[in-house]
């Protein structure tokens, strides 16, 4: 239809220069030249590898663009119902290496005639590309490790977001991201004197190739001002003016995404904001000039930094203006994309689904409200109707302090008209449930949006984004069964059960198994006999490696490929420890690498890990002084290597100490010759993604070890699996899950289960059981001093969290457990390598389910209604 508008003439002198991609190393050459010399302005002499990450990296983009273009085109066409993933963070991590294996199409799709060099075979680009780099003069490795990670993430959300998009390119579906663009992700981390110090992270420093500034598209949003109401014929309900008193520009940002052996290639849009032209003409002729340019300027803060709290809710203004900020501008963006197609307001839910990642973006259910309402002139339960057909929303956590609320004051002087409507909503939902429990007046103040418990009233978000939603999905099965009978119990009697659903997470297995272990993926493509690496896109045929689970040539070879990413990783830690080799490589073999890299929280219970380590040292001395010989005691605690990384939020006391444990331990246990290499500890500092594909394949044995009940689900501990390591874990997130996928004897669990949570720490405010014994002496070690000689009180606060304030995260009901297991996995790891193996080896076979490409299918089928849109 668009290009029957355009004279055939012109048409013709456009098809003549159609744009084409590379296909082949010599084309690929001649890109990465042009770029290098008309690009960048620069020349075979001060070409260096920052150079060629990005000449290579905009010739891949070129060839993206191209399928980007028809990709929104055909999707245009098609007019099939598309989806729109709103979220604070995306971690995408890098993205060279990611468009190089995902760039290889669909043969049928491509334009070009395949020949051996062309795109449309096997692993071909990758391949190519390496050694048309290697003629050019570069080493690909190197080359793509000069990019900068793309960090606007705080850990399992924010990656989940990322893998989203991965997948629904590669089920090519018609789906855009919308996210902001931070000009500082989340900080760097730096270890100092063991303690974490935060780092701006300034990843915008060397130009970005992978973004397509949109300097054209450009919404208006306005903050603060007031509700004209002289007209006193209007209620709240009718038609408003908002006057807005500050406005600042959306502009946006794009980034392609590249599906997996097809040519959809998706958008992430991200917004960044700018201020506008207009100018304060009131202040200027005031001449308070200077003033009034500030103000232009403080719009830019907007999106100058993504909050660094994981799991918890801050609540300061300027992260309000941002989530507001970013649900207008999406809003107004995908309302104006549907207004083309002139169809009725009434199709609005049919062509369009909306997914709220987390509670975040609750501000967008109240926007289109008013889009409706106010500047469509709609009627109001019209309107409502159209709005909660068209969000549905995913929530990733139980935990209190983690439940957005914002102060009414605040969100009313911030956005006024928007509180008015927060209201309204309330009011017609407080009615119906009236209509349905009469005179639960209890009832009622459960579930208002606005809380009034204390002198300060509250917007309770995730409230909000349930009645605002025609679906509500937790992560995982344990997870989801939880909030119905928890946190969101009422609004299971009000709306009953089926309005709340499922979708355990997954991740994408092009990132983190072929990306990430190449290794692992040539070995698993060669013995199902996969050499296209299908199994990438239908995980059920790793379940072929069965087979060989007992074979034991395989099991070497399984084996091999573990040690090659074992000392991959220890190169790393020597790199991050100034050169110091901490792991003897000679018996790499014989040591069990244990690995927790997550973000640092007390539930999460990084100071269980670091108390067991603790323990395992005194054991090992106690031992070695009753007169043991080392190998005596080699027997008893075999080598091992304790692993941690992850950030604190900068504002986190307790995590920050726990961090600093943990290098206090690592700085004692390393120096300490007489245990000789039995024990090694060492925090990985600024854990990321990049850093992430490194460590996952290397581990024997990671932890996932929350106390029951806090993680929602947990998304490492599927990677982790992925890439042949077991795990160490509680009966909690999705952890539940992969033991039924995997089999209860591929796992090690421990501890106490969630529905025991409560009465233990009920228990606690009580009575002090004796701790467990073993805890007790780890406990007075920190006591004395032994990890902290300046200052022996330094952990005085973890030892009281435990003894004298609750012991909250249940550590002390856990101890013995989380031992004992620890024992039975270094038996089975030194004892019985055959059987390790094999445990290894049939939980990748069985890992298929947690791939987001099923995920993501589950929300198209049961939540979004939405179809595939295939390349022809
Ligand atoms: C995580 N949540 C869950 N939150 O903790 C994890 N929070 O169990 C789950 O696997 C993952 O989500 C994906 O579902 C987070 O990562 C945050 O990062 C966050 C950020 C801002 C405010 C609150």
């Amino acid at each position: 239809a668009i290009e029957t508008k355009i004279p055939a003439q012109s048409r013709e002198v456009w098809n003549k220069h159609k744009v084409q991609k590379f296909s082949t190393a010599e084309e690929f050459e001649e890109k990465f030249i042009s770029h290098v010399e008309w690009t960048l302005a620069r020349s075979l002499y001060n070409c260096d590898d920052i150079a060629a990450y990005q000449a290579t990296s905009q010739s891949v983009r070129d060839n993206l663009v191209i399928d980007w273009n028809k990709t929104q085109q055909r999707q245009t066409a098609r007019d099939g119902k598309k989806v729109y993933y709103l979220s604070l963070e995306f971690l995408m991590g890098r993205a060279l290496d990611n468009a190089l294996i995902n760039m290889r199409t669909d043969t049928s799709t491509h334009d070009v005639g395949s020949t051996d060099e062309t795109l449309t075979k096997g692993n071909t680009s990758r391949e190519m590309i390496r050694n048309a780099m290697k003629q050019l003069g570069f080493k690909l490795e190197d080359v793509l490790e000069q990019e900068p990670d793309a960090a606007l993430g705080n850990g399992g959300l924010g990656r989940l977001a990322a893998c989203f998009v991965d997948s629904l390119a590669t089920g090519n579906y018609p789906a855009w991201g919308y996210g902001l663009r931070y000009q500082y992700g989340i900080f760097a981390q730096k270890i100092i004197n063991g303690y974490q110090v935060e780092t701006p992270d300034y990843w915008l420093n060397f130009s970005n190739p992978w973004e397509i500034d949109r300097w054209e598209i450009q919404v208006p949003i306005n903050f603060y001002g007031y509700v004209d109401r002289s007209d006193k014929e209007k209620t709240t309900i009718s038609p408003s003016d908002w006057i807005g008193g500050e406005r600042v520009l959306a502009v946006a940002h794009d980034m392609p995404i590249p599906g997996f052996k097809t040519s959809t290639v998706n958008n992430l849009r991200l917004w960044s904001a700018k201020p506008t032209t207009e100018f304060d003409f009131a202040k200027f002729n005031n001449g308070d000039y200077k003033n009034s340019v500030e103000q232009q300027q403080r719009a830019e803060s907007i999106t100058a930094v993504l909050y660094p709290n994981d799991n918890f809710d801050q609540g300061k203004e300027l992260r309000l203006k941002q989530q507001y900020f970013w649900c207008a501008a999406s809003l107004h963006d995908i309302v104006r994309r549907f207004k083309k197609n002139k169809k009725p307001w009434s199709e609005f839910p049919e062509a369009i689904a909306i997914q709220l990642n987390d509670t975040h973006p609750t501000l967008a259910i109240v926007e289109l409200q008013r889009i409706l309402v106010d500047l469509e002139k709609l009627e109001w339960h019209y309107s409502w109707d159209i709005v909660t057909k068209t969000f549905a929303y995913t929530n990733h956590t139980v935990m209190q302090e983690a439940l957005e609320k914002w102060p009414v004051g605040l969100l009313g002087h911030l956005l006024p008209r928007h509180l008015e409507i927060i209201y309204d909503i309330n009011w017609f939902f407080l009615q119906s449930v009236e209509k349905k429990f009469p005179h639960d007046v209890d009832l009622l103040s459960k579930v208002s949006v606005i809380e009034e418990a204390s002198q300060e009233r509250y917007v309770r978000m995730a409230f909000l984004a349930i009645i605002g939603s025609h679906k509500v999905n937790g992560v995982a099965e344990l997870h989801s069964d939880l909030i119905k009978t928890t946190i969101f119990q009422d609004f299971v009697k009000i709306y009953g059960a089926n309005k709340f659903t499922n979708v355990t997470n997954g991740i994408t297995p092009r990132r983190w198994l072929k990306q990430a272990n190449p290794k692992l993926a040539e070995l698993i493509s060669e013995t199902i006999n996969d050499p296209d690496d299908d199994y990438l896109l239908d995980m059920s045929k790793l379940t072929a490696l069965s087979k060989y689970a007992e074979d034991e040539a395989f099991q070497t070879k399984w084996n091999d490929v573990k040690q090659f990413n074992k000392l991959r990783l220890a190169d790393l830690i020597k790199h991050l420890n100034d050169g110091v080799d901490i792991i003897d490589r000679e018996h790499i073999r014989n040591t069990l690498f244990d690995i927790q890299v997550k973000r640092i929280h007390e539930y999460k219970r990084q100071q269980l890990n670091i108390f067991g380590v603790i323990h395992r040292y005194l054991s090992i001395k106690e031992l070695l002084q009753s007169g043991a010989s080392i190998e005596k005691v080699a027997e008893r605690y075999p080598r091992k290597v304790s692993i941690f990384g992850g950030k604190s939020a900068p504002g986190y006391y307790m995590a920050k100490l726990i961090i600093k444990l943990v290098n206090s331990v690592a700085e004692v246990v390393n120096a300490d010759t007489e245990i000789q290499d039995l024990l090694k500890v060492f925090f990985i500092p600024d854990y990321n993604v990049s850093k992430a594909e490194i460590i996952t394949p290397a581990s024997d044995l990671s932890e996932h070890i929350s106390t029951a009940g806090t993680e929602a689900s947990g998304t490492s501990n599927m990677k982790f699996v992925m890439n042949g390591g077991l795990i160490i874990g509680t009966v909690d997130g999705a952890n539940v899950e992969i033991t039924r996928e995997i089999g209860e004897d591929n796992i090690f669990l421990f501890g106490n289960l969630s529905e025991n949570v409560e009465e233990l720490r009920y228990k606690h405010q009580f009575s002090n059981p004796g701790l467990p014994e073993g805890l007790v002496k780890v406990l007075n070690a920190l006591e004395s001093g032994a990890f902290s000689p300046q200052n022996s009180s330094e952990f005085r606060p973890l030892i009281d969290s435990i003894k004298h304030q609750g012991d909250y995260y249940l550590v002390s009901d856990d101890f013995d457990s989380y031992i004992a297991t620890q024992d039975l996995v270094d038996q089975v790891y030194h004892k019985d390598k055959k059987e390790w193996l094999k445990k290894s080896i049939l939980s990748v076979a069985n890992v298929g389910f947690f791939s987001s490409d099923r995920c993501i299918e589950e929300y198209a089928e049961t939540i979004w209604n939405a179809e595939p849109v295939k390349p022809e």
